[in-house]
């Protein structure tokens, strides 16, 4: 018998457990393991039930993602799960942790379901470009109704076994922790009371003229959130399926749209960034594993950056006391923290309780001496070098001398930083993407000096976060920055050639970036860039380098915050519009630089700009400044909006190579 499933009996009920590290996926082993010990179970004559249940952090968590894009190998998950269903003694999926995609699955061929509270279940395969290829999309809208099985298998949402009850995807729910024991008393119940076991194959579904309408209306909302991804629409289709066909053809129609999507440059884009960021989280090999707890933290500068790290602490419960210079910045900066939690209460995304939690765990001071005890300090004030020198020359006579000393910095140097304290091995950065509280991504960059102590600590903290955490070298703009100034610059190149913003923003937009890079700019402030370019140690040498953002910086037209930068922004409704005298401006200071004015295609403009990321990625990783290219996609993905569906800029140019 494989170790991965094992079987013993307590009585008359066979407990089949599942032991498959680090999540119970459902490899070859586990699938083999099943079928023999299901067989088992109907042979033993004393058997009349059977439980299934996992041991370690979760119920099955899915199929092995990393066994996809392999020869497959037998027992195929269909045909183990019609042994589960076709079992002529009862199964119960008993169920903590999470029960995703193949697991899910799994339980629903099971005839019973129990579920411990605080469990969650999911089919969420269309974020791996995939579509529920073991009966998810024939059992969900059988159990679930087609509406909720629509929105579970489009959003691949986990949803809370409290939810899934009311659904009918769960049967009973128990808060005991002894999860066998319970499930070995629900076994006996249905035992009593029952004489048949429900088989969800079984229920049948109606191609009503209602059932067609909700399928209509989902088609349109899901075309429309998948933006260019094409899983969810596979799904609809299979589901779709689930209701004109019986379930033996819906089933054999679903294998087929499953191998269709496995096969699809899109999955293994998503399967790609789906371990990327996992990879990412890990240290290099150099870096000893060897945390320190981090219990409190204080945050220098009541700023915009600084409100939004400071709520990232104390959204996982973890103290945080925000410094501002005087008083009435210190209670701006907490007032407006305030603002920003009771607006998340009223849409919805926070309870009253929570918004309460967290501000108990913020606190504000004028004074570095109430720095004494707190194990980190980020320094998140004006990006100018002198200020950052003050205040960690301050940090360093104030602060535990184990304490780690952080800067947000978003370019500067941060060697020249730590050069302000006696003990530089725990300065390190933690470059925060605005709004922090938000953006996951999350740079942690070390400067030569930096220990592994103060390393491992910060990816441990990131990951504690909920960021997605890249370790990076301390170049100008360390990685993320300074791709995304390639891409900027590259941009910038072709509005001199003639592209006009909208032409820009539309081809990058359509390309599947979540905005385009001139609306990007005036989002966010041209004058951002166009300050941090003055303090590049080594600009190019090139007259046209980001010339038309220099020239609206110039003349003050920074963007929405002033009403007019590469769009002209409506005072009333905000609605940006096209602006033909940035766009003469442009043209007039091109032919000033006797660039040749041309027509670019579409394709041209993204490929282009594509590419100028890659070659950035490629040499950022040439001076060492990343410890994988991966990292470099999860940067993008994670702090760009550049659509997971295509893998990030490095995984995409190596597959046009190819
Ligand atoms: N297969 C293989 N390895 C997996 C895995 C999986 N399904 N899920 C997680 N891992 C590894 C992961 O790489 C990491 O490894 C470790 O487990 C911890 O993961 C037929 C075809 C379950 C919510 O999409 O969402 O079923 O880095 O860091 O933050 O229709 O993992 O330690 O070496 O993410 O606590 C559908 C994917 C698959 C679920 C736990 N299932 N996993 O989160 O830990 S397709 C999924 C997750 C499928 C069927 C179809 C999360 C998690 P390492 P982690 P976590």
């Amino acid at each position: 018998m494989s170790q991965a499933v094992s079987i013993n009996h307590q009585d008359e009920i066979a407990v089949i457990s599942i032991n498959n590290p680090p999540v119970n996926a459902l490899s070859q082993a586990v699938r083999s393991g099943l079928v023999k010990c299901v067989s088992a179970a109907v042979a033993e004559q004393s058997i009349r039930a059977i439980v299934l249940i996992c041991t370690g952090r979760t119920f099955i968590a899915g199929a092995d993602i990393s066994e996809f894009g392999k020869p497959p190998l037998t027992p195929y998950l269909p045909d183990v799960l019609a042994t589960l269903e076709g079992c002529p003694k009862p199964i119960i999926a008993a169920i903590h942790g999470t029960a995703l995609g193949g697991g899910l699955e799994t339980a629903l061929a099971c005839h019973y379901r129990l579920a411990l509270n605080g469990s969650r279940v999911g089919l969420p395969e269309v974020n791996l470009g995939l579509i529920p290829g073991a009966g998810g999309t024939q059992r969900l809208p059988r159990i679930a109704g087609l509406e909720n099985a629509l929105d579970m298998i489009t959003s691949g949402r986990h949803v809370k076994a409290e939810e899934a009850l009311e659904m009918g995807v769960v049967d009973e729910l128990s808060s005991e922790n002894d999860l066998l024991k319970i499930a070995i008393e629900f076994a006996r119940k249905i035992l009593t009371r029952d004489k048949t076991w429900p088989r969800s194959s079984e229920i049948k579904l109606e191609d009503s003229s209602v059932n067609q309408g909700v399928l209509k209306n989902w088609k349109t909302r899901v075309s429309k959130k998948a933006r260019g991804q094409e899983s969810p629409l596979a799904a609809m289709e299979s589901i779709k399926n689930a209701i004109q066909l019986s379930f033996a053809e819906g089933l054999k129609k679903e294998r087929e749209l499953f191998l269709t999507c496995m096969a699809s440059p899109q999955s293994k884009a998503l399967r790609h960034i789906f371990f990327a960021e996992r990879a990412a989280a890990k240290l290099p090999e150099s870096v000893a594993n060897t945390p320190i707890e981090i219990r409190t933290t204080a945050i220098i500068g009541g700023g915009t950056m600084g409100r939004g790290i400071a709520m990232c602490f104390a959204n996982q419960n973890i103290p945080v006391k925000v410094i501002e210079t005087d008083q009435e910045k210190l209670d701006q900066a907490l007032n407006a923290i305030e603002k920003t939690y009771a607006k998340m209460v009223t849409s919805g995304r926070l309870s009253e309780d929570q918004r309460q939690q967290r501000l108990t765990k913020i606190s504000g001071s004028c004074n570095h001496a109430s720095l004494a005890q707190v194990d980190l300090v980020i320094e998140a004030a004006f990006e100018n070098l002198e200020v950052k020198h003050s205040i960690f020359r301050s940090l360093d006579q104030h602060c535990r001398p184990d304490a780690i000393l952080a800067t947000n910095t978003s370019y500067l140097d941060i060697e020249a930083i730590a050069s302000a304290v006696r003990e530089p091995s725990r300065v390190v950065g933690m470059h925060f993407f605005s709004p922090a509280h938000i953006m996951k991504l999350l740079e942690v960059v070390r400067i030569p000096q930096t220990s592994a102590t103060t390393i491992s600590t910060m990816m441990k903290l990131g990951k504690q976060l909920g960021k997605r955490t890249v370790l990076v070298g301390n170049g100008f703009g360390f990685a993320a920055n300074r791709m995304y100034s390639a891409y900027g610059r590259e941009g910038q190149q072709m509005l001199l050639e003639g592209v006009t913003p909208i032409q820009l923003d539309q081809a990058m937009k359509n390309w599947g970036m979540a905005m385009g890079p001139t609306a990007v700019l005036d989002m966010s402030g041209i004058d951002i860039g166009y300050n941090a370019r003055k303090q590049n140690p080594n600009p190019p040498d090139d007259p046209c380098y980001f010339r038309p953002a220099n020239l609206l910086a110039e003349r003050g037209y920074l963007g929405r915050k002033t009403g007019r930068g590469f769009y002209r922004y409506d005072p009333e409704t905000g609605l940006a519009s096209e602006d033909l005298e940035i766009c003469a401006l442009i043209r007039e200071e091109a032919l000033k630089l006797g660039v040749k004015q041309r027509d670019l295609s579409e394709n041209e403009i993204q490929q282009r700009m594509i590419k100028a990321i890659a070659t950035e990625g490629e040499t950022i990783m040439s001076e060492g400044l990343a410890t994988r290219t991966s990292d470099l996609d999860v940067i993008w993905v994670n702090g760009y909006g550049f659509p997971r569906w295509r893998g990030g800029p490095m995984h995409f140019s190596q597959s046009i190579d190819r």
